[in-house]
């Protein structure tokens, strides 16, 4: 096998990474002055006497969250214009001066609080681009971004991510800043050393575009060069209409295919995110009540996201009481009930499974159903296409095959195939490509009694920590 395929099956993830992966579908939560004036950019010069979100209840947002199947949130501390929603000691432009909890209030202190109530995981959004602060454009603003910086890694417990968006535009004095984003990674792993840092960070890749689409085949190993924070300010959302960068860039549609990482020099881990609004807009809009995403667009952009190798940040905006109204939650119940429903039983569990191509025990392929997120089963280097059977005591329906890899020692699998066996005869019904993390294989129902998988690439050896039949 030559170096540089070598070279890319070695390259492996963060512990913080990996801590993140698991993480698979969280909330993003877009809230703010914006939800006070019905638009989806403010300028900067909004009066914080209109913020006033009478029902404010983060609980309700938490136990929404969970009722989806997510395990996270992450919370817009600022957006772009500048309005901080805790008791900043940098601005007079805060919670403070509204009168909401008659100026006492701090609702990233409540949020977070109620995540760990709820037993989910806190993350932050900090806009760096402040369409309100007189020092944006000039070295004085990364001082005060840093300081903001500090306040939310210090005072809200831990958190899991913090979210660098890169949006960038001028300032109320007309000015740009150029950002000092060594500076505020810096201070991220100083002070929560666990956190990834997503988008314009390097820890977590955006996928390339707002709508929710991700590539067929997601590498998490791609070329260092795909780190480039102006790439993404360059995508990024560009006018002030809650219109989403619909598609990927065809160009970059292969990031880590052999002939991608051929001649790219230093490769490394930066594993793909896909962020979507449940409705057009990112903040809310009383008009957009009746646009929530349907269940099918939901479900199709889950087994997308999370079931292609990559996790779902899905924005799910608060109304101006404060809470998340009844037609978004009731659509995020209906798909969690839908998730658990569909993945309730693991027909693999009580199969035997087995493989002829392994080298010692360690590696069998009864590791792929213990439950361990340590074990796996890795065929031998020498054989070709190695493939792994499970036989299920009688027949069985089923219409879904979960692949994970052991990411622990890296990505591996380039292309594999799914048959089941009918008349004593192999059939072929399906063919990946990459399985990474999570692949979540959907097919038209299947009765069976012995399903394969077979490795057709990989490079170096594959190693499959779980399979799962549904
Ligand atoms: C973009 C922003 O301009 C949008 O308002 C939103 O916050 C989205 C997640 O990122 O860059």
């Amino acid at each position: 096998m030559s170096d540089y395929i070598k070279r890319a099956a070695l390259v492996r993830p963060t512990e913080r990474q990996l801590a993140w992966q698991g993480m698979e579908f969280y909330a993003f939560i877009h809230f703010g002055i914006n939800t006070f004036t019905d638009k989806e950019w403010g300028l900067g010069n909004e009066d914080p006497a209109i913020f006033n979100p009478i029902a404010f209840n983060a609980d309700q947002w938490v136990d929404t969250c969970k009722a989806a199947g997510m395990r996270g949130l992450i919370f817009t501390c600022k957006h772009h214009d500048g309005f901080c929603l805790w008791p900043s000691k940098y601005t007079d432009h805060t919670v403070k001066n509204s009168p909401w909890r008659d100026g006492h209030g701090d609702a990233v202190l409540e949020v977070s609080e109620a995540c760990r109530r709820g037993g989910i995981k806190f993350g932050i959004y900090l806009s760096p681009w402040d369409r309100h602060e007189r020092n944006y454009g000039s070295g004085k603003y990364n001082e005060y971004f840093k300081n903001q910086l500090k306040e939310l890694l210090n005072n809200y417990g831990d958190i899991f991510c913090v979210w660098f968006d890169g949006a960038c535009g001028e300032g109320l004095n007309g000015k740009r800043q150029v950002y000092d984003w060594e500076g505020y990674c810096r201070l991220v792993r100083e002070f929560q050393p666990s956190a990834v840092i997503s988008v314009c960070g390097p820890d977590v890749r955006w996928c390339g575009n707002e709508a929710g689409y991700c590539r067929e085949s997601e590498w998490s190993v791609v070329p260092a060069c795909s780190l480039g924070i102006e790439e993404v300010q360059e995508k990024s959302q560009k006018v002030d209409n809650g219109e989403f960068s619909k598609r990927i860039n065809l160009e970059d549609s292969d990031l880590g295919s052999r002939e991608v990482i051929r001649d790219a020099g230093e490769l490394i881990w930066y594993p793909a995110e896909v962020n979507t609004s449940i409705r057009p807009g990112w903040f809310y809009h009383s008009s957009e009540d009746d646009s929530v995403k349907s269940l099918e667009e939901l479900v199709k952009i889950y087994y997308g996201s999370v079931g292609g190798n990559a996790n779902f940040l899905l924005n799910i905006p608060p109304d101006k009481n404060g809470l998340i109204h009844g037609n978004d939650a009731r659509r995020l119940k209906e798909l969690g009930d839908y998730l658990k429903e569909e993945f309730r039983q693991n027909l693999a569990k009580n199969a035997r499974v087995f493989s002829k191509d392994i080298a010692e025990e360690t590696y069998s392929a009864e590791k792929v159903i213990d439950g361990n997120k340590n074990t796996f089963w890795c065929p031998d280097e020498g054989v070709q296409y190695p493939e792994l059977t499970i036989a299920f005591d009688k027949p069985a329906v089923f219409n879904k095959v979960v692949l994970m890899e052991h990411i622990q020692s890296g990505q591996r699998v380039e292309s594999f195939a799914l048959s089941y066996k009918e008349n004593g005869e192999w059939k072929e019904f399906y063919q990946g490509t990459v399985i990474g993390y999570k692949k979540i294989c959907c097919f038209e129902k299947i009765l069976a009694r012995y399903l394969k998988l077979v490795i057709n690439q990989s490079r170096w050896r594959p190693e499959i920590t779980s399979v799962g039949v549904f």
